[in-house]
This record gives structure tokens, sequence and C-alpha cells, in this order.
């Protein structure tokens, strides 16, 4: 039987299991990535395990998130991972050289490769045909150390693209059409595959740009073919080697498959606060717009610059909109300088902002009180802008820049011009001379640790009954910028307890504190959810801190991936109600017992938790028995240790 795109790069790597969806499978990893904000906690504990040298093909560390550098915390983050990286074999791009996901799709990416990244929006790099994941750093730190990637065997659901892209209409608007079909909930465990005739219309940055906000579905990943696309995008980066036909055989078989017709598309919007909150452009048009925002993982591509280039050419931005543009990589922005595109988007009137995240995490840029802001990035979370009352609106770089020159939203099919055509460039600029390879004298390289870089903190081994207070109470999709804001908190990701102080920070600014006071005085807490818990990043910063704050369970209506991965390797133990009712049943403060955990894990049979007020209720799990014995041992650490000694 013929094999899809998905098995056949699964099968190429496995290590452990079969592949049938719902098992637990193991696959070789060969290139990691590391971005600076999870990065500096990831190889912490890439050191704490004692390899001297990454075992993947290719482990790159990039400085693209904080890099504001409000204090000495980011700079001095930044050099211990330019020291760590030369001593330990990996490469290192410097802040300025661009956002992990672009550059990496720009100069390593390969097809048919597995790429793990501690990093949410990996996946982007299944725009080039990789199999790629994003992980919480942790895992990726024991990828590098040579283990394997543990992952559910996923389903496979085939998106069929057919017919091309209508004038004005653009790939952000194709990933906007799924996630109107697909939502944010319910996604975990899947792949999704895109195929169809459709595909061969779409450049490597469109099918990357897809990919990459496949990340808001919730799916393990997003991949497509390898195919003569894929082969001219790396040819005129110079890397034609690395090139592999990679496609569907003609009759694999897939879960489910999912029709679109590109030519049918029109242009849309995700709506606040959430990136399935679809509109067309033209059901919000002649919204008044304060800011717009170009740039992020998403659509920072050199076509998507020369796109808002093009059309800001000779024109002004509208006086009551700022209007900022981060080009996704050095490479991009050194090309728009070189081709003029650059002095066309300055004349305008538009901000030029660092290749960096920036404003996509809410470092900078925050728009002012209610406003409405336009941006061409992939989450629109409350508060995640940096300004709780702002509405932002994603759409693609198109109806951002219509929408910037006449200060509303604004379908840029309206603007009566002829569309831009942007053709690839037959060679991109290559200077990879800001990623700076390992050392050949590793022995000479001294780490730097500067004082805002702490040991990550010990788990300890799961207690037999749970006997504490719901600390929390929290609704559906609850985020991970949610559970552990990011933007101006970023820079104490390696400070352990100071970042703790900020869990929960919007919903509950008094939770870090009592949670920290319960633990000492020997209560247990407990955070009780509702569905989707832990939406968005890989941050395991959203595991590590509510462990140091003596988080010693999260019973929920259901949880996504990576952050469930991530509460099992920080020894917090993620618990589903059976009855998904009885979650209206339980109160902030109430007390709450759940005995005989360790055995019943063992078992495998369900658990009760108990309220003082004589409720009880049944609550399941969802665990491996790899997981099961990770979390009795504390978490991920503990486990490899006590498997090592
Ligand atoms: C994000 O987009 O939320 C981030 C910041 O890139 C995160 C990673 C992090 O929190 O450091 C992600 O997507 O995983
Ligand atoms: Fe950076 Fe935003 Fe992409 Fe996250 S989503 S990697 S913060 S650009």
């Amino acid at each position: 039987m013929g094999k899809n795109l998905v098995e056949k790069i699964l099968k190429a790597h496995l290590v452990e299991g079969t592949l049938e969806p719902g098992n637990e499978i193991a696959i070789r990893i060969d290139q990691t990535l590391t971005q600076d904000a999870t990065g500096t906690m990831a190889y912490l504990q890439f050191e704490a395990m004692g390899v001297d040298r990454v075992a993947t093909e290719l482990s790159v560390s990039y400085v693209d998130h904080n890099t504001l550098q409000d204090g000495f915390e980011n700079a001095d983050d930044h050099r211990y991972l330019q020291t760590v990286a030369a001593k330990h074999g990996i490469h290192y791009s410097k802040a300025g050289n661009g956002i992990c996901h672009q550059v990496h799709l720009e100069r390593f990416g390969r097809p048919g490769k597995t790429l793990l990244g501690s990093d949410s929006h990996t996946p982007t790099g299944g725009g080039i045909g990789m199999f790629a994941v994003g992980a919480g750093g942790l895992d990726v730190a024991v990828a590098m150390g040579g283990g394997p990637f543990y992952l559910t065997c996923p389903k496979v659901v085939k998106v069929n693209l057919s017919g091309k892209l209508k004038p004005w209409v653009a790939a952000k608007d194709v990933i906007l059409a799924v996630l109107e079909m697909l939502t944010t909930k319910g996604n975990v465990g899947t792949v999704l595959e895109y195929g169809g005739e459709g595909v061969a219309t779409l450049s490597v940055p469109e099918r990357a740009t897809i990919t990459n906000m496949g990340a808001e579905l919730g799916v393990t990943t997003s991949v497509f073919p390898s195919d003569a696309v894929a082969k001219a995008f790396l040819k005129a980066q110079k890397r034609e080697q690395d090139w592999i036909v990679l496609e569907a055989d003609t009759d694999a078989t897939y879960d489910r498959v999912i029709d679109i017709d590109l030519g049918s598309l029109v242009p849309r919007v995700a709506r606040p606060h959430s990136p399935d909150n679809i509109a067309t452009v033209k059901d919000v048009a002649g919204t008044k717009v304060d800011q717009v925002m170009v740039g992020s993982c998403t659509n920072s591509s050199f076509r998507d610059l020369m796109i808002v280039a093009s059309l800001l050419k000779g024109k002004k931005v509208h006086p009551d909109v700022s209007f900022g543009i981060a080009p996704g990589s050095r490479q991009v922005l050194e090309m728009i300088a070189r081709n003029g595109g650059l002095a066309d988007i300055i004349a305008s009137g538009a901000r030029v902002l660092e290749s960096t995240c920036g404003f996509c995490i809410g470092a900078g840029q925050a728009p002012r009180t209610d406003a409405v802001s336009v941006r061409t990035s992939n989450r629109n979370f409350e508060g995640r802008s940096g300004t709780k009352s702002a509405g932002i609106y994603l759409t693609s770089p198109e109806t951002a820049v219509a929408s910037a020159l006449t200060g509303k939203i604004t379908d840029p099919r309206d603007l009566g011009i002829a569309y831009p055509e942007i053709a690839m460039p037959a060679e991109f600029w290559i200077d990879d001379s800001l990623v700076l390879p390992p050392s050949e004298r590793p022995e000479s390289i001294t780490i730097y640790r500067g004082p805002n870089i702490g040991d990550p903190p010990k788990g300890e081994p799961l207690p037999d009954t749970i006997k504490g207070i719901v600390a929390i109470k929290v609704g559906d999709k609850i985020t991970t910028d949610h559970i552990m804001p990011a933007g101006s908190r970023l820079k104490y990701r390696s400070n352990i307890p100071r970042y703790a102080e900020f869990v929960f920070e919007a919903l509950d600014p008094d939770f870090s504190k009592q949670a920290l006071e319960n633990k000492k005085a020997g209560i247990h807490n407990v955070i009780i959810a509702g569905l989707s818990y832990g939406q968005g990043s890989s941050r395991e910063h959203a595991a590590i801190c509510p462990m140091y704050l003596g988080i010693k369970a999260v019973v929920a209506k259901s949880f996504e991936r990576i952050h469930a991965a991530n509460l099992i390797n920080f020894g917090i133990l993620p618990l589903i109600f059976a009855n998904e009712a009885d979650y209206d049943s339980l109160n902030a403060k109430e007390q709450i017992e759940i005995s005989s955990i360790r055995a019943a894990l063992q078992k495998g049979t369900d658990l009760t938790l108990r309220t003082a007020g004589g409720k009880a209720i049944a609550v399941t799990y969802s665990l491996s028995l790899r997981q099961k014995d990770i979390l009795l041992a504390g978490g991920m650490l503990n486990y490899t240790r006590s498997r090592s000694g």
C-alpha cells in the first residue's frame, strides 16, 4: 500500500514503537533549533546531562526573542548561549541575523529530515518538506544529547489544494481558512499534509507561512512535499545539494481529506482574541486602525517585504497609523536594502525594526489603550501585545499594508491598483557571517554565566496523596501566555524564582505569592482548567515556574500537546475530568485530596478527586508507561538520572 509523506519520514526515523496512530513512538532527530528565550534553560539542562558534543547532524542556537536588552540580563544570556554553543558543537546565530524559523528555512532546512525546536513555530520547516516539531527545551536538550523524541504517532489529514490564489489573496488567507474550518481546539495528535495540484503554485516561503501558523491549530506539525519549487528555492539559497524529491505515493491513504480550492479564497482576518476567530476582511472593513505591524516568523520573507515595499512606493502611511516593519532575517533586510525596497518603506513613513520577534511577543510596540492593531503575526491572545485592552487582527501583508495606507481595515482588492507580482529571486543574498560555527578547540572555551542565570529547579517525586487546594480555576483555551507572560517579563527566563512571580499575572495577580505560601505550609496546589489548556507556545517555563510554586497537578477538560509534555517533564500530573460537567462543581480555594496516586498510575486505574465538602469526582489520564515513570520520578531530569545511575 502506498505511503503518505508523513509515514515516509517517520518510517525512516523510527527508533521505537509501531506506526499506528495513537501509539507512542520515538523518532531520531536530525536537526535541532533553540531560541534564546527557551534556549538558556535548554542548554542548562543539556549541560546537566554531561554530554560533550551534540549528537545531531546540526544544532543551531538562535538569538531572536530577547533583544531589547533593557538591563544586563539579555546580554548576559546571549554570552552564555554563545559560549555554550561554541563548546558543545552548536552553531550560534547572533542577534540581528533574524528570526529562527525564517533563517532556518533559508539556510539550514532540508527536505526529509526531522527537526525538533524549542519553539512552537518550528513546523515552519514543513514548508521545505521537513518533519519539524516544536517541543519544550528539555526534550530538545535530550535530542541534542542523541536521545530520541517521543510523540504520539499522528493521524494524517490531507489538505488537498486545487487551483491558484487570486491576486491580493495570500498564503496567510489559506491558513486562516484552515483555522476557520478546524479551529484551535481538538487537533492534538494530527499532522496536516498538504498535497494536490495547487501546491505547485505556492513558493516555499508561502508554504512556510501555512505550516508556521498550523501551530495555532494545535497539530503536531504540517508538511509540504519537496518538489521542483523546493529545489528552485534551495538552488537560489546555493543549497541545491540539500534537495531530495519527497512526495506522497499516488495511492497513499489518509485519515481524512480536506479540499481547498485556492481560487475560491478571499482575504481573511483573525479577530481578537483568538487565531480561529475568523471573518472575511470585508466583514470588518472600515474599522479604524491605530497600529499596523508587518513581520514575525509567519510573514516576513523577501516576498512579503517586497509586496509591502511595492505597495508603499510613492505613498504615505495614514497619519493616524503607527506602521512598523520587522524583516524576518538579515538576508531579507539586506536584499530589500540593496534593491531599493527599503527606501520605499522608509519614504512612506513606516518604522523599520530589527529582524527579531519583537512586537510579536510583546517586546516593544505595545499599542495604545483600546487600540486596533493589524498584524501579520500568528497569535492575537488577549494582552500578548503588551496592552490588555488592545484588539489584535491577524492578516496577510497585503491586507496589513492596505490598512496602513487607508487608516482602516481594508480589503486590499479595494485599493483599486494592480497587484504587484513578486518573482522569487534566482539567487538570494548569502552572507552567513552572523552564524558562528562551533569551536574546533572546545577545551579552550570557558562558559560565561552572568548573575541572571540560575540552576534549573529540581523536581520532587510525585506524592502518593495530593492534599491541598484549588489554587486557581481557569476557563477554556488558556494559553501559555496567560500562564507565563512574556513581553517585558522575558528577561527573567533564566531566573526561575524571579520569573515565577508572574505566573497567571493577568488572571490573578496574587496567585504566585499565595501559591508559594501554600507550598511553604505543606499545602499542595492544584490548577483546575477547561478545554485545550496550555495552547500556544512551547515555553516550558509554563511548567517549570508552576512546579517551583508547588503545583502538583492540573485537572483539565483537555490539554494541548506541547504543554502536556512539558508538565510531565517537570513532574506535574496532567489529569482529565472523566465527566466534563464536573468542572462546574469545583471552586477556587476549595480543599481537595487525590489519594493512592502512585499505585493507580502503576495499575492504570482512574483516580478520585475528593473535596472537603464531600464531592467525589472521577479523573483520568492519558499517559504512556514512560510518561508515568517520568512523573513518578519527579520529572525528566530525575528520571534520566535514575536510569543512568
Ligand atoms: C511565542 O511565539 O509565543 C514564542 C515566544 O515564540 C514561544 C516560545 C517562548 O515562549 O519562548 C513559542 O511559540 O514556543
Ligand atoms: Fe518569534 Fe513571534 Fe515567531 Fe514566536 S511567533 S517565534 S515570538 S516571531
